[in-house]
């Protein structure tokens, strides 16, 4: 089953997506989603003038030796734009190869283990009244699972505080926009939002927040034991990940669980959050991780010592990647929770996706292959637009983690 043609299709249904589609000799088709946020066209270019050559006439079939080739071939390995491009790639090949199988992909990564898949939601808010109204809104569209953001008084542009309803698109057309951050007015205020939730909506949902690399490992330790009375499900991304062994000293001050790796591009980036078991729930994705293949490595490697997923799935990551994570979620057995946030209408008018939603889970389709498409001609409706992540800094001026 040779390649006879490669693709890479950037469009802008409301955000930049970046899509590898893939077809064969016989005209079988796969697509993979390669977008890296606010660096679309480094992934783009990676795509086009280093590996689209390199693939024309392979075997779709050799998924795994492609990887090699393109992870190893490389010789300069790794990094988020390497491995979201090899992702883009091989998300891609799983896709031909469970269509030319006639089967969903799920039952090429062994079949069922669920029924159904766990979804978390995003509710955000101007204040924690706001917000605590939101979680309300969530509970009451049958989500068990419900990430709780709201705007940090004394900070300017939190993290995680939108303005286009459930859904959060951080990167903005421009040069970056520069938010402020205040670590002491956050580790005041967070506690008292996981407290007003929870009097409001009680203990019978999951509640998770996101740090989002914000604090010191003391810091988080700190927000972490604030934390307990209130039963998270998980406090995301506590620290910059860099550091490792800085979450021994996390681990050393509270039971509260630990979630993070939605940055991280390897299983290099987690092996010892893993293998001390550090963290509860490893956020890597089938886009930035190096795509199904490698992705099925980290996950494996996290079962051995009781890390569940958590894949990351804002809508930065393009229907594809969701349709992707969700046959994955359906087959390992270390399942813990995926993040859903709708994507926009113009989204899913460029991707026509089989998967569904309905009381708090997502269903993936029984279609042949990863159940999604990309529809090239509402694609070129959509030219790229620049847009960049934001920055943060601290009130003295200084860089900050955003
Ligand atoms: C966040 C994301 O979904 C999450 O947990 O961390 O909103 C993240 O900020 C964006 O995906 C970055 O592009
Ligand atoms: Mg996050």
């Amino acid at each position: 089953m040779r390649i006879a043609d490669v693709k890479v299709i950037v469009t802008s249904p409301g955000r930049n997506f970046v899509t590898v589609k893939i077809t064969t000799e016989d005209g079988t088709t796969g697509v993979g989603d390669a977008t890296l946020n606010g660096r679309e066209l480094a992934v783009s270019a990676y795509l086009t003038e280093h590996l689209l050559p390199l693939l024309i006439g392979r075997d779709a079939h050799r998924i795994e030796d492609t990887w090699q080739y393109l992870y190893r071939g490389a010789y300069w390995r790794r990094g988020p734009v390497t491995m979201t491009a090899i992702a883009g790639v091989d998300t891609a090949l799983w896709d031909i190869k469970a269509k030319a199988a006639g089967l969903p992909l799920y039952q090429l990564l062994g079949g069922r283990s669920r029924e159904r898949v766990l979804v978390y939601g995003h509710a955000q808010g101007a204040t924690i009244d706001e917000t605590v109204a939101e979680v309300g809104r969530f509970l009451d569209r049958g989500y068990r699972a419900v990430r709780a953001q709201s705007a940090v008084p004394g900070t300017q542009g939190t993290y995680g505080i939108g303005s286009d309803g459930d859904r959060y698109e951080p990167a903005s057309a421009g040069l970056p926009e520069e938010t402020i951050w205040s670590t002491p007015e956050y580790l005041d205020h967070a506690p008292e939002l996981f407290a007003a939730v929870r009097e409001k909506h009680g203990f019978g949902f999951h509640l998770m927040h996101d740090m989002h690399h914000r604090l010191t490992p003391i810091e988080a330790a700190r927000l972490g034991k604030a934390a307990e009375p209130y039963r998270l499900f998980w406090l995301e991304d506590p620290t910059t990940a860099e550091d490792q062994s800085a979450f021994r000293l996390i681990r050393q001050h509270t039971t509260t669980p630990i979630a993070t790796g939605e940055v991280f591009n390897s299983i290099y980036d987690c092996r010892q959050l893993i293998t001390e078991r550090l963290i509860d729930y490893i956020r890597t994705s089938v886009t930035h991780a190096g795509g199904i293949t490698h992705l099925r490595r980290i996950l494996s490697l996290a079962e051995l010592y009781g890390v569940r997923s958590g894949s990351h799935g804002a809508t930065d990551l393009s229907p594809v990647c969701l349709a992707a994570a969700l046959h994955v979620d359906t087959a390992i057995p270390n399942f813990g929770i995926q993040e859903y946030m709708p994507h926009t209408p113009a989204t899913d008018r460029v991707f026509p996706h089989d998967y569904r939603f309905r009381d708090g889970f997502l269903y993936p389709g029984e279609e042949p292959g990863l159940g999604v498409d990309i529809d090239e001609n509402a694609a070129a409706e959509y030219p790229y637009e620049p847009a960049y992540l934001p920055v943060a800094r601290l009130h003295d001026g200084s860089m900050h983690d955003w």
